[in-house]
């Protein structure tokens, strides 16, 4: 009687699952097969043979989560071609475990260009493309909302890694590689919102992503800014990235963040600048231009060496000089700026700027030792470490690296975070 009923209990869990309805496709084309996935189901993609996708995509509706990803877990499918997301409007759909690659370096792999929501590319390759992501900066009805980039490589694309956005874009723990090929306005990331028009939020979450290379010479040095914004914001925090190149190898032109009012479109404000580390990159680490309520701090900016040979800033603040937006109200704090070798003004606010601008606890040297360099033999080397633990918990000296009076565990954090990325 008990195995009976338990039985029954089982036999109609199972007839009440709904058959997987999830298609699978190995080499088919890639495009009919999408235009033709059913809501919510899946499209798996074999990962031994291309799969092509190039298409216009119109109206495909609310796909209720479906995912075109690997039909084998922890694989890559190939796909070329560019998809083209244009109205009537497609809502709630993933990309997986893709390696797209045009080869030919040309063509968008995503355009969202017209009221397209909440599309995730996750656990991807995309290069040699022209931009591995158009987000369309819109307004009203035609803004793209809850487009989300985790875990990709974005690498070796002509133009920008990821251009444009809207409320809800978020570019989380990806890798950029020499993304750009266009003198100095090719950027790893370059984001900004479509004006509403009412000053509502525009929240846009730039976080964990390691940059380098943007618009990189033949030579082998950066020229783009690695993270630029243009246009209307309201509400972006940029934290916890890396932007970072090899030593000597940054123009004047490749800054690690730059936030400009560029070409009369904003307004910019409420922005938030942390725990960022920006290491030997070019002119100015974070340039603000037009933006009104900026909080920077926490980061790390450390130049050691550069092509470019004028004076540097690791924080600049300049008044607007292509729009009315002003400059004002900034806050920072907590940075720490280790400008070795290098001439130049820290934290650099130019007159213009409007007040309150508080500027508190930040570490400042300038000298041609490194901050990190605690034996001071010229290099980041594990006998720095050493020195450090021997003086936790004492007063000053040089392995007290954010100079708060003791030499303490986030000394040595902040030590084994540029030691990883600067050695
Ligand atoms: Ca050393
Ligand atoms: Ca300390």
């Amino acid at each position: 009687m008990k195995v009976a009923f338990l039985v029954s209990i089982i036999t109609s869990l199972l007839l009440g699952m709904p058959a997987s309805s999830d298609v699978t496709i190995c080499g088919a084309d890639g495009e009919t097969a999408l235009k033709a996935l059913p809501p919510g189901e899946d499209l798996l993609l074999c990962p031994e043979v291309i799969h092509d996708f190039q298409g216009v995509y119109r109206g495909l509706g609310d796909m209720q989560g479906s995912t075109v990803r690997s039909s084998v877990p922890g694989t890559l499918a190939p796909v070329r071609g560019t998809l083209n997301f244009l109205s009537p409007p497609t809502h709630n759909l993933n990309f997986k475990e893709l390696h797209m690659d045009n080869v030919i370096g040309s063509g968008h792999a995503f355009r969202f260009d017209d009221g397209i929501t909440n599309i995730t590319i996750e656990d991807s390759i995309i290069e040699r493309y022209d931009l591995a992501a158009y987000v369309r900066k819109r307004s009203g009805e035609r803004t793209q909302r809850g487009i989300k980039f985790y875990r990709n490589i974005i690498r070796d694309n002509t133009h920008q890694g990821i251009l444009g956005g809207g409320p809800g874009l978020e570019i989380v723990d990806n890798v950029f590689i020499d993304n750009g090929s266009n003198g100095f306005r090719d950027h790893g990331i370059y984001f900004g919102c479509g004006d509403p028009g009412d000053g509502s939020a525009c929240p846009q979450l730039i976080s964990g992503n390691y940059i380098t290379g943007s618009s990189r010479s033949s030579s082998g040095d950066c020229q783009g800014s690695q993270i630029v914004g243009h246009g209307y914001m309201n509400g972006t925090i940029i934290e916890n990235n890396i932007a970072i190149e090899p030593e000597g190898k940054a123009a004047g032109t490749c800054y690690g963040i730059d936030i400009t009012e560029c070409c009369g479109n904003g307004p910019l404000t409420n922005l938030i600048i942390r725990n960022n580390i920006i290491a030997n990159n070019g002119r100015v680490g974070i340039a603000i231009r037009g933006v009104t309520g900026v909080d920077i701090y926490g980061n790390i900016i450390f130049h050691h060496k550069g092509d470019y040979g004028g004076s540097k800033s690791a924080i600049q603040a300049q008044p607007p000089q292509r729009s009315n937006y002003p400059t004002g109200d900034l806050n920072i704090y907590d940075n720490i700026i280790d400008m070795s070798g290098r001439v130049g003004t820290g934290i650099d606010i130019w007159e213009g700027v409007n007040p309150p601008v508080v500027i508190a606890n930040n570490t400042e040297v300038y000298d041609d030792t490194s901050i990190f360099d605690i034996n001071q033999d010229g290099a980041l080397g594990i006998e720095d470490l050493a020195i450090m633990l021997n003086k936790l918990g004492t007063t000053g000296g040089r392995s007290d690296i954010d100079r708060d009076g003791v030499v303490g565990l986030e000394d040595v954090g902040l030590f084994l975070r540029m030691y990883h990325y600067a050695s």
